[in-house]
């Protein structure tokens, strides 16, 4: 038999890839995997003419001669499949976009692509085949690019998740559909606990990042928790998020982990404790550990690995253009227009900061005919200002909590440096590697 197969507890990125290897092997059989992600599982249900799928029942003791693996790599993943059927495949082909781990199948070939959803990758092989896609298929793959890119919004998109989506818009694919069964916290159970982890969250900051736990204990193991907290995790807007539920009737517990930020790489945290996923979204099933221990648990491992968060310190502008309380607002507008800034940190005689001036300030006398007065006069003198160790959400807070450009970072009276709104653009840009999205349209064009 040849057979496709994806990962236990299918998700739509899975049915997606399915779908699509489908057109590429079509002398293969799918084969359905116990659990289906709720989403997954309407969408299976609609489109049940396109999947014919044959379950873990009819392969068993079957002999393999061909087996397509989407959306994994790990053994783990399929283990449902491996353990019944006869030996090992004889032809193994994966489709993977998740990183390597210690599980890794051992396949003839394998089609390895970080891009944001598994379906892209083969929806660039049938691009570049030319092979056709109809409009209903061309949905489903492209709801799957839309649930595992977080709608075009999450770190991992790539240039090829647009290139790939844009030829499925071609194909006809159905907005309306994808919109409609994307809609994440479906089932009322999932609303419930989604505002019982909004009242219950706790928020620290470890090592300057932001993090955001919770705490929830159910009765057994429900399908969704992770739409749950990947709900909570976009609107709360943490740097980092652990869901923790603990099950009674299994006294066991998982964890669900979402990241924003480089420097928490959650595939690394959570695989450490025996999980994975990607660097950005991953979990952990905890067999033998119940309750709130677990937060503990997971705080304690925080503390100790995470490496510090970045401060104000290392990306400000250290080369601060001051100017003087005495200088007339004439000389202070020719000296920004020379330096092209916007705005700069005032000096007291004892050269220290007094106050804050900025071209509308000066644009204020200029309209008064006052441009031979001080800027003692015009300047700003409550000077929102900070100090380097400030976390950039700290930074983030006094910039938009104040509705400032400019803030001064100052150390006994000094103004030793200066944090813009394009430092902290550049800040932003450079975390959630805007650059990498840079070089891949530089290698399409
Ligand atoms: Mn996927």
């Amino acid at each position: 038999m040849k057979l496709i197969v994806g990962h236990t507890n299918m998700d739509m990125d899975c049915l997606g890839s399915i779908a699509l290897a489908k057109l590429l092997y079509p002398d293969h059989q799918m084969v359905k995997s116990r659990f289906i992600h709720p989403v997954a599982r309407d969408f299976y249900n609609l489109y049940n003419d396109y999947f014919d799928f044959l379950t873990t029942k009819d392969i068993k003791n079957v002999r393999v001669e061909s087996l397509v693996v989407v959306d994994t790599r790990s053994s783990k993943r399929i283990e449902e499949y491996l353990k019944v059927i006869d030996g090992k495949p004889e032809f193994l082909t994966v489709y993977d976009h998740h990183p390597s781990d210690a599980n890794d199948l051992e396949a003839q070939v394998t089609h390895y692509h970080d891009f944001g959803s598994n379906t892209t990758i083969l929806g660039l092989e049938l691009m570049e085949k030319g092979i056709e896609i109809n409009s209903d298929l061309a949905t489903i793959a492209l709801t799957g690019i839309f649930a595992d890119t977080g709608n075009f919004t999450h770190e991992n998109v790539s240039v090829e998740d647009f290139r790939v989506a844009y030829y499925l818009m071609n194909c006809g694919a159905d907005i309306n559909i994808v919109r409609r069964y994307l809609k994440t916290l479906k089932e009322e159970y999932q609303m419930h606990l989604f505002h019982d982890i909004l009242n219950h969250q706790i928020s620290k900051y470890i090592n300057g990042h932001l993090i955001l736990f919770s705490y929830m204990e159910l009765e057994k193991q429900v399908s969704g928790l992770a739409a749950v907290a990947e709900k909570v995790f976009e609107v709360e807007n943490p740097d980092a998020y652990f869901a923790v539920f603990s099950f009674a009737k299994t006294s066991s517990s998982i964890i669900i982990g979402r990241s924003q930020k480089e420097a928490i790489d959650l595939n690394y945290i959570l695989g450490e404790m025996g999980g994975g996923g990607h660097a950005m979204a991953a979990s952990v099933s905890l067999k033998d550990k119940y309750g709130e221990g677990v937060l503990d648990f997971i705080l304690a491992f925080l503390e100790k690995n995470l490496e510090p968060a970045v401060t104000v310190g290392t990306i400000m502008t250290k080369d601060v253009h001051s100017v003087n309380e005495d200088w007339s607002l004439l000389d202070t507008s020719l000296f920004l227009e020379s330096v092209n800034h916007s705005g700069a940190p005032v000096n007291n005689a004892n050269n220290e900061i007094s106050g804050f001036i900025t071209l509308k300030d000066i644009m204020k006398a200029r309209r008064a005919n006052q441009m031979h007065a001080p800027v003692r006069g015009y300047m700003i003198k409550n000077v929102i200002q900070g100090n380097k160790n400030l976390s950039m959400r700290e930074i983030e807070k006094l910039m938009f909590g104040n509705n400032v450009g400019h803030i001064p970072i100052v150390e006994k009276g000094k103004t030793i440096g200066l944090v813009t709104r394009t430092d902290y653009l550049n800040f932003i840009k450079y975390n959630n590697h805007t650059d990498k999205i840079i070089n891949a349209v530089a290698l399409h064009t």
